[in-house]
């Protein structure tokens, strides 16, 4: 049909685009730009100003404006100026006293210079350091309208939204694919107020209660005297944690199964994790735990990926991020709430809805979905938008409303109050990425970096100077809504409600519902990661607490630990298994995915255009892979045998079986001993054991097929031979639906 088809074409604009990002240019090659070797000498006029660089709001309390400037300098005007906007002559060479004299204090432009650079970084965050953002439009479908009064979730309502995806652990040069939770963080511009969704891609929390944020984030941090390692919980303060305290047991199994690993940011879930309290109209109330469903589905990597890429490719996952929105290949969520009813106890299905380490099963409760999301746009900048991003729980508009979840609570004090420090001040909703994009009449004034001028003499309430502005807002004029809930008569106490004393009976509800392949990940996690403390007192206690989770997992993990398997000390429950929270199962979209093509000059090229052209048709990119760079007769080469790994290819095809260049690695010749020599390079037998290890689809044709024997694979599991290069793509691009060749991966557990 007609849409279908409009569809498709968009899928395959965007795969084009993908590739010639990814495409180094080849001069003389078709369609590529040609060399430009001068620097440009002629001044030209300065590009329009982009939406976000307008000046702050400059609205006053009586509404009048203040006559600022509403654009601010984009930096690409014709002449270089000082900060003051004085022509500047030369950039290159500081004020000195004779050519091969001192330099000059006076020399103001030099010092500016300096000055400015010596400040340009700021602290990093102390959490989630090291972020990629987009932005996006979120479409309401209008499902939401029942349970609560938000604008925004009005059907057909589309709102602007910035997200920032981000890793915990690390510092902000620290590498994308580490084991670890990600941070999946949405500013929706809604014109009742920002609303913040400050989630992470795991649908628990370590602790239960805010005050203990410090000591799990100081045990998972690096150790404090030598600041090792670094973006890893693979050492002992942080097994020393988790095993003492033990409700951060569940959050601690979800960050070792493949949730911990993801594929791409754009293949992860988002959970709020809290339950929020939603308000309608007529004032009636339910409580909600929100969720992002990816319309890619959930995919991770596999653990030796992970570490490759840590070396190879540190920004993976920011590129994959902006490769595909660059491409057109815009990434899309699902937004869904679990909906409860808000009964006092505060529970469903007997599960503790403020407790954030509990889950409520979809099975139990189905995500019902709300609205849409799609990324479109990459930051123009990253320090001001990506950096100076400034998310909130408690940017809340009417509509949507807090828990007394005592992690929630704390978090509504640490956001603002870290901010401070972080963003130097104050007035950081001023920054272009943190404006509202509704009017602000606040009376907060003056602090660092107040960019608004304020007119009006009375930003105090009441007033009559300012004719009584601004006045406060009625239930029909949007006005926020702190709903009235009842707070029990209580003593004051520092403790929490027995429902939270159960720290294990959910992990098991996890581990119960993993297929075997995911449950074997889980128990290699486990082995790593203990495996990397030097204590043998917290291995031990950990095995216990493994033993409270699974008899099969703590044997599995004692075993490879060498350690003896400790009986459990708890009775162990018996929860329904949850199928929805496995990955495994079901196909999904391959919109984007990466399919490396080995050619020479030798090969099938006919097969290989018509290949590519198909590949291209499924939406996905092919990446043509040759000894050498240049052009394969006449299409162009995007990685040669050097600069090639598999770790950036969702599926492997082989046209070819090149002989091993001169330039190879010696490996293989080596161990085949004086005068020996492999017949197929080195380097393509290497790419093939990855792919096949990291259970990807393998595909050859014609003389590809010699390669795939050389590399010694004769079974079949996510295999495809053929006769022609379309019949190995078919039967390739139906394996990568299901993401992996689940079945190459040993499972000793079921
Ligand atoms: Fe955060 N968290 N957090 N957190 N958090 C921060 O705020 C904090 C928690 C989350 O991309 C900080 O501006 C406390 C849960 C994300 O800019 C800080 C507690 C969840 C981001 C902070 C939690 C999150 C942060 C550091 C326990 C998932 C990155 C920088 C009570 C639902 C936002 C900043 C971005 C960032 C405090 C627990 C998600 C220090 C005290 C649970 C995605 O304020």
């Amino acid at each position: 049909s007609k849409p279908a088809k409009a569809v498709k074409d968009v899928v395959k604009n965007a795969a084009e685009k993908v590739a010639d990002a990814l495409m180094p240019d080849v001069p003389g090659s078709p369609g590529s730009a040609p060399p430009t070797v001068e620097e440009p000498t002629t001044p030209r006029d300065p590009l329009p100003p982009k939406k976000e660089q307008g000046a702050p709001a400059t609205v006053t309390p009586t509404g009048a404006e203040t006559g600022a400037p509403t654009t601010s300098k984009g930096q690409q005007g014709a002449y270089l100026t000082t900060a003051q906007g004085a022509r500047l002559r030369d950039t290159d060479h500081s004020l000195k006293a004779g050519e091969r004299g001192p330099t000059l204090l006076q020399d103001h432009h030099l010092r500016e210079k300096i000055t400015h650079f010596d400040h340009e970084r700021i602290p990093e965050r102390v959490v989630h350091a090291r972020g990629a953002g987009a932005h996006g439009v979120f479409e309401a479908y209008g499902t939401a309208e029942a349970v609560t009064r938000a604008g925004f979730l009005k059907k057909g309502r589309k709102t602007d939204v910035f997200v920032r995806f981000s890793t915990v652990l690390g510092s902000r040069g620290s590498a994308d694919t580490v084991r670890d939770t990600r941070g999946f963080a949405t500013k929706f511009y809604t014109d009742e107020g920002t609303f913040d969704l400050v989630a992470n891609n795991i649908p628990v929390f370590f602790i239960q209660d805010g005050i203990k944020f410090p000591d799990v984030i100081h045990a998972g941090k690096p150790h404090p005297d030598r600041e090792i390692p670094q973006a890893q919980s693979a050492h002992d303060t942080f097994w020393d944690f988790v095993s003492l305290h033990t409700e951060a047991q569940h959050h601690t199994m979800w960050n070792m199964s493949d949730r911990g690993i993801p594929r791409s940011f754009r293949m992860m879930e988002g959970f709020g994790v809290h339950t929020f309290r939603l308000v309608n109209d007529a004032g009636e109330t339910v409580l909600v735990k929100f969720h992002w469903k990816p319309k890619l589905g959930v995919h991770s990597l596999t653990w030796e990926e992970a570490q490759m890429l840590g070396g190879m490719d540190p920004d993976f996952h920011r590129r994959d991020l902006y490769d595909a929105i660059e491409a057109g290949a815009h990434p899309e969520w699902e937004l869904g709430i679990q909906v409860f009813p808000d009964t006092p106890d505060e529970t469903f299905e007997g599960i503790d809805l403020l407790d954030p380490t509990k889950i409520v099963p979809e099975e139990l409760a189905p995500v019902q979905p709300i609205g849409r999301m799609t990324l479109n746009r990459t930051p123009t900048n990253f320090f001001a938008e990506v950096e100076q991003v400034a998310f909130h729980v408690g940017h809340l508009p009417p509509g949507i409303d807090v828990t007394n979840d005592p992690l929630l609570q704390v978090r509504l004090f640490s956001y603002v109050d870290t901010q401070i420090t972080r963003l130097g001040g104050p007035n950081f909703a001023q920054i272009p990425v943190n404006r509202p994009r509704c009017p602000v009449n606040d009376m907060l004034r003056d602090g660092f970096h107040q960019h608004a001028v304020h007119a009006g003499v009375a930003p105090y309430r009441p007033n009559s100077l300012d004719g009584g502005n601004p006045f406060v807002a009625s239930d029909g004029e949007h006005a926020f809504v702190d709903v009235p809930v009842q707070v029990a008569q209580a003593r004051k106490v520092r403790a929490n409600p027995v429902s939270f004393d159960d720290h294990f009976s959910q992990v098991r509800l996890f581990w119960r519902s993993m297929s075997p392949v995911e449950k074997e990940h889980i128990i290699r996690a486990y082995t790593f990661e203990l495996g990397k403390c030097y204590e043998q007192a917290i291995k031990e206690r950990q095995l216990q607490c493994l033993a409270n989770i699974d008899p099969v997992l703590c044997r599995e993990v004692a075993t490879g630990l060498g350690l003896p398997a400790p009986e459990p000390t708890l009775p162990i429950t018996d929860p329904a298994p949850s199928p929805a929270l496995s990955q495994v199962g079901g196909e999904w979209p391959a919109d984007g995915r990466i399919v490396g093509v080995v050619v020479d000059d030798d090969a099938d090229l006919d097969g290989v255009r018509e290949l590519r052209a198909a590949v291209f048709a499924a939406g996905m990119v092919p990446l043509l892979i040759a000894p050498h760079g240049g052009m394969v007769g006449d299409m162009p080469v995007q990685r040669t045998f050097a600069t090639a790994r598999s770790i950036e290819f969702d599926a492997l095809l082989l046209a070819a079986a090149p002989a091993p260049a001169p330039d190879a690695v010696p490996a293989r010749d080596a161990k085949a001993g004086a005068g020996g020599s492999a017949a197929v390079d080195p380097r393509v037998t290497l790419m093939i054991d990855e792919c096949w290890r990291h259970a990807k689809a393998i595909g050859a044709w014609g003389a590809g097929v010699a390669a795939l024997e050389s590399a010694g694979i004769t079974g079949t599991p996510g295999i495809v031979r053929g006769d022609s290069a379309t019949e190995v793509l078919d039967g390739v691009r139906g394996l990568m639906a299901a993401h992996r060749i689940w079945e190459r991966f040993p499972a000793s557990v079921s």
